[in-house]
């Protein structure tokens, strides 16, 4: 998979990414005609990973397509075949015979196909980018509406018992770290197995001995042990410690950092210490790569963002590439993740759908197991502008919060409400975000001081008054290039004006524990002849980046900067 580190040194592992062949199916009469197993000619080529939007002619195209490629095994053996992220539909057919379908373009899954025969295989990928009201995203979001196989695509193979999990827990005291490892074992033998587990880090070697595994079936296997000297990792000294677990002939690599995040009253302390975030929140979009974002320009991103002084990334508004957060990892910068659920304009129908609920659910669920390790995520978070002034809010939030708790009680839980002083669901979250555009969509700048009173106000009375506020979103479009003597709306000049006197207004104010300026970089969107939203968006960008699409700084990025690194 695409880490910037290696997760096997035994499993076999193979790129599927290059070329596939691709056709679009807009009347969807793929499914009906077989295409599964006779793919059709008179296709076009495309690369793999990639978004189809970005490819001349389907710049608008919603819709199936259909991807094909082949792959060769030398013996017969155990495949898993891995996707890191197609968008938002996917059925996956070997051979002519359906593996399986996933839904949720943002998080990856895999399908197990034991004993798949020596020779040629056919691998082909029905993706359906069609989104509606009970989808995540649905079909009204501030982004371009992308298709495709997004991320990388890999083939292992497997031993008869595999690593199917691996989770890294540890509780903290001083520079000792009490840590729990646990490797869950999957069998795919008609025999029952006994395998030995070892498992190792820096200055730790546990081992369970003939730990057996019924066939077919699973066991995990939970290895205690104490690390003494812990270096933790933290915004300006990243340390991070590999973890090797070996099971018999299998292998899986992982990788965390010792820190610790705690809420205490307004502040949130990241290693006992208080932490005012500063930062942005950030798309992974480029308007040549779509989402499918190459790792090289993020190792740019880092870099830009550590310029401007940011300590802190919102992953606006989905979860990111696993390559991405392992760079933030590495570069000591924290992450706020979350699940695509964008609710500006959705109805109260949609929050109260079941369908909806559970696919949320289901996302969360696959977004922390995926990056329960990763010591730079520092908030899970839950929901964004949905309408947290309704009852169908609360129950949401409800399951989408009990789930995030269920599976990490490490993290803080925490959201984004563009509803500050009304919301009802301020009591289910450890640190609330406050998304307000005072100087664009209402109102000058100073705005932003009343509603922060009548917030705090309403937040006692509702017993949620002393959690950490974090502004998450505020901003100005200002389109590149655009500068003048004077600040008129849509120019760098407006937008540098709102951006700097809104960080004034916040930094002055000890209720506040961070900032996350919308946004990084400008951003396609969806304007459609055909429907009246984001009729604002001038070139069909979200224009509020502080820096252009192609990372080029805008006046705001410059002032931010002296901002953010304490220069103004
Ligand atoms: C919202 C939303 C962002 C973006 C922003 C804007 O706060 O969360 O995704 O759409 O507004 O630019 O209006």
């Amino acid at each position: 998979m695409a880490r910037t580190f290696q997760q096997h040194h035994q499993r076999q592992t193979c790129s599927l990414d290059g070329v596939w062949d691709f056709i679009t199916d807009p009347d969807k009469r793929g499914e009906a005609e077989g295409w599964a197993s006779r793919f059709p000619s008179g296709g076009r080529k495309i690369v793999v990973p990639s978004c189809w939007n970005n490819e001349i002619g389907l710049y608008d195209y919603i819709g199936a397509a259909w991807y094909r490629t082949t792959f060769n095994l030398a013996e017969t053996g155990n495949i898993r075949l891995v996707f890191e992220g197609v968008l938002h539909h996917a059925d996956v057919y070997i051979d002519g015979m359906h593996a399986g379908y996933h839904f949720g373009g943002f998080t990856g899954f895999d399908f197990v196909l034991p004993q798949l025969a020596a020779g040629t295989h056919e691998l082909v990928v029905r993706v359906d980018s069609t989104v509606d009201w009970q989808t995540l995203p649905t079909d009204v979001a501030d982004w371009h509406s992308y298709g495709g196989i997004m991320r990388p695509v890999q083939l292992q193979v497997l031993p008869d018992v595999y690593i199917d999990q691996f989770r890294i827990d540890y509780r903290l005291e001083g520079d000792a770290a009490d840590v729990t490892l646990q490797v869950k074992l999957n069998s795919l033998s008609s025999e029952s197995s006994s395998v030995d587990v070892r498992v190792a880090a820096e200055g730790l070697a546990l081992a369970a001995e003939g730990v057996s595994v019924p066939a077919g079936g699973s066991s995990t296997v939970a290895l205690k042990g104490r690390l003494e000297g812990v270096l933790r990792w933290d915004v300006d000294s990243p340390e991070l410690y590999t973890f090797t677990a070996v099971a018999g002939r299998d292998d899986y690599i992982d990788r965390t950092g010792f820190r610790t995040i705690e809420v205490h009253g307004r502040d949130v302390l990241l290693n006992g210490r208080k932490l005012y975030m500063q930062g942005v929140n950030r798309h992974e979009e480029h308007p040549d790569w779509g989402f499918a974002f190459p790792p090289k320009l993020m190792l740019k991103d880092i870099d830009i963002l550590k310029d401007l002084g940011c300590n802190i990334v919102r992953g606006s508004h989905y979860p990111q590439s696993q390559f991405w957060i392992d760079l933030l990892d590495e570069h000591g910068l924290l992450l706020w993740s979350e699940i695509p659920m964008w609710g500006c304009f959705m109805s109260l129908e949609t929050l109260a759908s079941p369908l909806f609920i559970e696919r949320g659910v289901h996302m969360l669920k696959e977004m922390i197991t995926r990056d329960y390790h990763h010591p730079s995520i520092i908030f899970w978070g839950a929901h964004n502008e949905i309408d947290t002034r309704s009852q169908e809010a609360v129950e949401l939030t409800k399951a989408f919060v009990g789930t995030i708790r269920e599976l990490d009680a490490t993290r803080p839980v925490t959201y984004a409400t563009m509803h500050p002083v009304e919301d009802i669901v301020l009591s289910y979250f450890d640190v609330i975000g406050i998304n307000k555009y005072y100087g664009w969509y209402e109102g000058n700048v100073s705005g932003f001081k009343g509603m922060l009173e009548k917030f705090f106000e309403q937040a006692e009375q509702q017993g949620a008054g002393g959690k950490p506020v974090i502004m998450s979103e505020f901003g100005a479009a200002g389109i590149f290039g655009d500068a003048g003597w004077e600040p008129r709306l849509f120019s760098e000049d407006y937008q540098a004006d709102v951006v700097t006197q809104a960080l004034r207004i916040f930094r002055d104010d000890p209720r506040i524990c961070g900032t996350l300026i919308w946004h990084f970089a400008d951003i396609r969107v969806d304007v459609r002849s055909d429907r009246g939203y984001f009729r604002d968006r001038a070139r069909s960008f979200n224009n509020k980046g502080l820096l252009n699409e192609y990372r080029k700084p805008k006046l705001a990025y410059r002032l931010v900067r002296e901002i953010y690194r304490g220069e103004r």
